[in-house]
């Protein structure tokens, strides 16, 4: 591959028309748990139910940096008496929700790329969720932009984008595809829990693609080649969601918090921060960098504290917003689009030779990395 390597020619990002900040979604659970406790307090006063504690706006930003998200479909989260967004059932010989905020993004990475759907060999749609299990979302793309050749839908929670880049390398190097188109289409909101005041905070909607080829197909301004990536997998409980098709059958609640997004949030960022450094500093010499001969760290969102630590870690030093670009003040945690928004936000400023990392890490736990150098 040396006389021919594999490059990131493309880039899309497609964000939601409603924000939501946390001021708003503070008020809307605290005035939930408020009604909760007066509805149960009986059962509070005798020992039998727990309280639901307040939430506050000051926590959210001071804990995590998180400002506020942008939601798909806004209308609902903020009502007392429904706490989800009120998303409209589409028909069979409809767009599907997810395949048309995929879209989204797929055309300006597309159009970024310099390409159509006739260059374009594999779709993968990579996220935390898939709105159904078949036909797969990447067909549904695929067939929209008149593709021909194959697709598929991945889940590997916040590593999905990293991990389909890396399928999506393989495949070009391997000769099966000549350009592969990765969309993460990350529809967060219908999984939160927005009673849950640990967890109501953290997701935001969002939709991110990036076209890959080999570089002597591209004409692209802006192009990166990839060195190396590497995926990484540890089992681990800290991080949760049980909703499945076995819950029919088990006759629980399909939508019992259990099967919500869950996370011992603390247990995550005390195990998480040191495994994604170690893998960063081996990922980067296995390349034969160093890490101060990356100008650009492109990190998966999920708390601002979080990254200043591993890059203080990796670095000895604090970043700068220019070196490790911060989004999830704006876009809060959106699984696994969260590096590929900073790539899309922050590259085009680097020249020729430099180098960037983009890395995600959450539930699995998975952490996933690829490093670039820009052409
Ligand atoms: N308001 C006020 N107080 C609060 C709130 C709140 N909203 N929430 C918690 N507190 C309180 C706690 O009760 C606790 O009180 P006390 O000290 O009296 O017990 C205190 O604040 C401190 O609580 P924590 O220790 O939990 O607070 P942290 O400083 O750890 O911050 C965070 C919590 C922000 C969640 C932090 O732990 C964190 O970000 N950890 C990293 C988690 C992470 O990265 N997880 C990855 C999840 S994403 C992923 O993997 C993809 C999943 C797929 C997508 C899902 C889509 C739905």
């Amino acid at each position: 591959m040396t006389n021919n390597p594999v490059v990131i020619s493309g880039a899309g990002l497609w964000i939601p028309d409603n924000t939501i900040t946390n001021e708003e979604l503070v008020d809307s659970y605290n005035a939930w748990a408020q009604a909760y406790n007066g509805e149960h307090s009986a059962e509070i006063a005798a020992g039998e139910l727990a309280e639901k504690p307040l939430s506050s706006a000051e926590f959210i930003e001071k804990a995590s940096g998180i400002k506020a998200r942008y939601a798909y479909v806004k209308d609902g989260v903020l009502e007392v008496a429904r706490m989800r967004p009120r998303i409209t059932p589409r028909g069979e010989d409809e767009l599907s929700h997810q395949a048309e905020i995929a879209l989204h993004a797929a055309r300006k990475a597309l159009t970024s790329a310099d390409k159509t759907g006739a260059d374009i060999d594999m779709v993968i749609v990579s996220c935390a969720y898939t709105e159904r299990s078949y036909p797969a979302l990447a067909i549904e793309v695929q067939h929209e932009l008149g593709i021909t050749g194959f697709g598929f839908d991945m889940l590997v929670a916040c590593s999905a984008a990293t991990f389909a880049l890396q399928r999506a390398y393989d495949a070009i190097a391997a000769g099966s595809a000549r350009a592969v188109l990765v969309i993460n289409p990350e529809l967060t909101s219908p999984q939160v829990n927005y009673t849950d005041r640990d967890s109501h905070f953290i997701f935001g909607d969002v939709s991110t693609a990036m076209v890959l080829e080999a570089a002597d197909t591209c004409t692209s301004a802006h192009s990166y080649e990839i060195l190396g990536s590497k995926a990484q997998t540890v089992f681990s409980n800290n991080i949760r969601s049980n909703f499945g098709y076995v819950a029919r059958a088990e006759d629980t609640d399909v939508f019992g918090p259990e099967n919500l997004f869950h996370q011992n949030g603390r247990k995550v960022f005390k195990d998480v921060c040191p495994m994604a450094a170690e893998h960063l500093q081996q990922q980067i010499e296995a390349v034969g960098l160093d890490v101060a001969d990356v100008q650009r760290w492109w990190l998966h969102q999920a708390n601002l504290n979080m990254n200043q630590l591993i890059t203080r870690r990796l670095l000895g030093r604090d970043t700068t917003q220019a070196e490790a670009p911060i989004v999830l003040d704006e876009f809060a945690n959106t699984a696994s689009a969260g590096s590929i928004i900073a790539f899309c936000r922050h590259h085009e400023d680097l020249n020729s030779g430099d180098h960037g990392v983009i890395c995600s890490f959450g539930a699995g736990y998975s952490i996933g990395s690829l490093v670039l150098r820009k052409r």
